[in-house]
């Protein structure tokens, strides 16, 4: 059956009858209210579908996804729509967009267990504060977690600030529901910590950006809060300098390092120009980072030996300015100067953006190189790289030359700017998507960046899981 065999009549009618009049939405009778549900939020460009439907239940979205396959309609699972890489839009008019936003609830927690089951429409700061009511920890912390939901974060295995110490969304993930190709339900919704039954189906679902399944419900692990925790804003001169701090932070406060995060004088100084947030040091040294060590255990507070251990590194001239946060306004505000340095970007135009990972030993050599390759191509490109330096995970962004409009950029430099800092990356044995996945935007660096018999055992597995292409099609994987 091809295209133009879709039978716009009957899916509506089947459509409408699993989910009901007010949770679906159809191109031909709905063209303004779908809008949203086309476009990703930070671009103008608007996408097409055929509908965007909105299950209540499991069942309500096994049943659409059975009923997609007996129409041979594409299905595009969305969640939060924060995703950077286009994995939750399309351009297919026979597309159906299966939004989770009402599965929403909060099922159980389970102390003695240490895990808390939610559907996969419940957004992740809902998550945060439904676990804290309960005295407990959930970890998984990003920009976006206001509106991102955890069946998302789970299908692009989410990283974010918490990664250092608790690992990214597959790691804080014991159990998943899904719903699979031909609309069957997959029950491996286990709290277990020890399970060797064979093939992990769950690991092989988070990460999969709904080309495999739709994730329905998970069951996380919790932690205990951090109660005892104490966060610096320091200065240093080089990313060297950072890396070094890390390890000494490492070894001073043995796997409580919580989040490690890497800020260039560029950000600093556009959040100044753009926003009413203020670096708290002096705000004209080469790099900051702002990081948290954190315990659960209050008896003796982070905060002495945090301010004691900086002072030694002050002193030694590793570190060059830092203050330590003495109240919850102050650690708020470390935050938001994270927070706001992403927002800021845009001030500056458009920028070729490169979520790369290298281990963190080579983070240094990669942004060496990476400056002087790219210099080489577009003398005045800006770099603007930021982020999860703990990880080894940077952000290394590159901005426009101020003097030069975005068309023309975009045109002539982004791909080989992006080939430069690739081929760095992967000499340097990195990835160029470290946390937020492949979609649709990075699919062809799959092709070229992607090890051949890994690709080609991911191809195996979408064919024998999706024989028909029809969950999350032109995703991940090139040309199934
Ligand atoms: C972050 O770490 C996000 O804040 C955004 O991953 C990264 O703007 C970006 O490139
Ligand atoms: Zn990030």
């Amino acid at each position: 059956m091809n295209k133009n065999s879709i039978d716009v009549k009957r899916l509506k009618e089947a459509l409408t009858a699993i989910v009901g009049d007010n949770n679906a939405l159809f191109a031909d009778s709905h063209a303004e209210r779908l809008q949203p549900y086309l476009r990703e939020s930070r671009e103008r460009q608007v996408g097409t579908a055929f509908a965007a439907v909105f299950p209540r239940t499991t069942e309500e979205v096994s049943q659409v996804v059975a009923t997609c396959y007996a129409h041979r309609a594409p299905i595009v699972p969305q969640g939060g729509n924060t995703g950077r890489c286009f994995g939750a839009q399309t351009d297919d008019p026979n597309a159906v967009i299966v939004n989770l936003r009402h599965l929403n609830r909060i099922r159980a927690l389970d102390a003695d267990n240490m895990t808390v089951t939610v559907e996969a429409g419940a957004v992740l700061q809902d998550i945060q504060a439904a676990v804290a009511a309960h005295g407990y920890f959930f970890p998984l912390s990003l920009g976006a977690e206001g509106s991102c939901q955890i069946g998302g974060n789970l299908a692009t295995n989410a990283g974010g600030i918490n990664v250092l110490r608790y690992g990214n969304a597959r790691e804080l993930t014991l159990g998943v529901e899904a719903v699979v190709a031909r609309g069957e339900i997959l029950h491996a919704l286990s709290g277990l910590r020890k399970n060797n039954t064979g093939y992990d189906l769950k690991n092989l679902l988070i990460g999969s950006e709904g080309t495999l399944g739709i994730i329905t419900t998970v069951t996380l692990k919790i932690f205990p809060p951090e109660s005892n925790n104490s966060h610096a804003f320091i200065a240093i001169n080089s990313i060297d300098d950072a890396v070094t701090t890390l390890r000494r932070l490492q070894a001073r406060f043995e796997g409580r390092v919580s989040t490690f995060e890497l800020l260039p004088q560029r950000a600093i100084s556009l959040m100044h120009a753009h926003s009413h947030v203020d670096c708290p040091i002096d705000a004209h040294h080469p790099w900051y980072v702002w990081y948290k060590v954190a315990d659960s255990h209050i008896d003796k507070p982070l905060f002495n030996d945090n301010v004691a251990f900086l002072h030694a590194l002050m002193q030694e001239g590793l570190v060059v300015d830092a203050t330590v946060a003495q109240n919850e306004g102050m650690k708020k505000h470390f935050e938001k100067i994270r927070e706001t340095i992403v927002g800021v970007q845009q001030y500056a135009g458009v920028a070729v953006k490169n979520d790369i990972s290298v281990p963190v030993s080579s983070i240094t050599c990669l942004v060496e190189q990476g400056n002087a390759a790219i210099a080489r191509i577009c003398p005045d490109v800006r770099p603007y790289p930021f982020g999860h330096v703990g990880d080894g995970n940077i952000h290394y962004n590159l901005m426009r030359p101020a003097a030069m409009d975005d068309a023309t950029f975009l045109a002539h430099y982004k791909e080989p700017l992006q080939a430069a800092i690739l081929d760095i990356v992967y000499a340097l044995n990195g990835s160029f998507s470290a946390e937020h996945g492949v979609g649709s935007q990075k699919v062809t660096l799959m092709q070229t960046y992607q090890d051949p018999v890994a690709l080609a055992m991911m191809r195996d597995v979408k064919r024998a899981l999706d024989p028909l292409n029809l969950m999350n099609p032109h995703k991940v994987i090139p040309d199934v």
